[in-house]
């Protein structure tokens, strides 16, 4: 029974240090470590690399440091039948609903527009509108989007969430299905993307969606915050929309290309909002206990938390 510790662009020693510290009879190896593939049990991934499952013949579990598992589940040698899980964790959702509330309150509050103001020393009032009168919207009402819809409907903004199937939330109004995306849209002032990046959510963030938000409402038109995947944005069309005003303002954390390439047009728009995919950090403490409590569950013969059905690709 061995733990693979297979991250791309993350120091696998310390995680493995850190699981070695959490689980000291269990065998742990890094992807540059020599071992037989063979002994392989358990994977913990993130960015696989195309010869990850190579010789994983014994493979009994892939359990992903990260909440999404597009890169796992879009892998061409994914093995099929060995359960995949995700991470699930209070702090994560905490994180992601602490980076969309100050998203939504930055731009809400023109706080944007004030600080171009202070680089030119104008002194101009802006009376924004309460934040009953603004609608948010959120795309994808799961783990995070569901915490995100309840914190903001606490603070006072209308809060739509949209999802595949209905939710029962209060303070929220769900719209299911694509049957009810246009009318989620044309309801929503500040668009906040918390989807799973699937063959269906692909490019959603895209002129044809931007175009039915509400306009009425923000002054410099409506804004979209994407904290979910890069490919859920046409970034060609997002620069577009910036600039001929169809979206006031945009706050990106996730990219086509990570890191953003230096000559994306992106970088340069005064109204775009750029973090650097740190919206809700998969931290180690979480990421360890949750891989030990996953491991002894599968020890027990009981049932892994957090499993990713392939099919719908979430
Ligand atoms: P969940 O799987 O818990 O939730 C997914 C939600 O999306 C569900 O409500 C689901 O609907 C909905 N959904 C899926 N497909 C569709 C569709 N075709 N149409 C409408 N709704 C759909 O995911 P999490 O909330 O845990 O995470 C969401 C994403 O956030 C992750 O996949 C990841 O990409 C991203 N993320 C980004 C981070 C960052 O730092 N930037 C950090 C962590 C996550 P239903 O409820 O009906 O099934
Ligand atoms: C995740 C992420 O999916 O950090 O957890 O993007």
């Amino acid at each position: 029974m061995t733990l693979l510790v297979h991250l791309g662009g993350i120091d696998e020693n310390e995680w493995a240090e850190a699981f070695r510290a959490k689980m000291p009879n269990q065998k742990i190896v890094t992807s540059s470590d020599k071992f037989d593939p063979a002994d392989i049990t358990y994977l913990y991934v993130w960015k696989p690399r195309d010869d990850v499952f190579d010789g994983l013949v014994n493979l009994e579990a892939i359990l992903s440091l990260g909440a999404g598992v597009d890169p796992i589940l879009k892998h061409p040698h994914l093995p099929t039948g060995v359960p995949i899980t995700r991470f699930v964790d209070e702090t994560l959702t905490q994180c992601m609903s602490d980076y969309v509330i100050a998203n939504v309150a930055m731009h809400h509050r023109e706080l944007t527009h004030y600080r171009q103001d202070q680089r030119a020393h104008h002194w101009t009032q802006y009376y924004p509108a309460p934040a009953g009168d603004i609608a948010v919207g959120v795309m994808g009402m799961g783990q995070l989007g569901e915490d995100a819809a309840k914190k903001l409907s606490m603070i006072g903004y209308q809060v739509n969430g949209w999802s595949r199937s209905k939710k029962e939330l209060d303070g929220v109004h769900s719209f299911a299905g694509t049957e009810q995306l246009d009318d989620f849209l044309r309801h929503t002032d500040i668009l906040v993307n918390l989807l799973p990046l699937t063959a269906e959510t692909q490019n959603i963030l895209c002129r044809a969606t931007f175009e039915k938000l509400r306009r009425e409402v923000l002054p410099h038109g409506p804004v979209v915050i994407n904290a979910a995947r890069g490919g859920h944005q046409d970034e060609d069309d997002i620069v577009a929309c910036l600039n001929d005003g169809t979206l006031g303002a945009a706050s990106l954390d996730v990219f086509k290309t990570e890191p953003l390439p230096k000559d994306s047009p992106l970088w340069d728009l005064e109204n775009c909002y750029i973090t650097p995919h740190i919206a809700a950090i998969s931290s180690f403490e979480g990421g360890v206990n949750l891989v030990a409590e996953q491991i002894g569950r599968f020890e027990r013969g009981e049932q892994l938390k957090h499993i990713v059905d392939p099919a719908q690709g979430y």
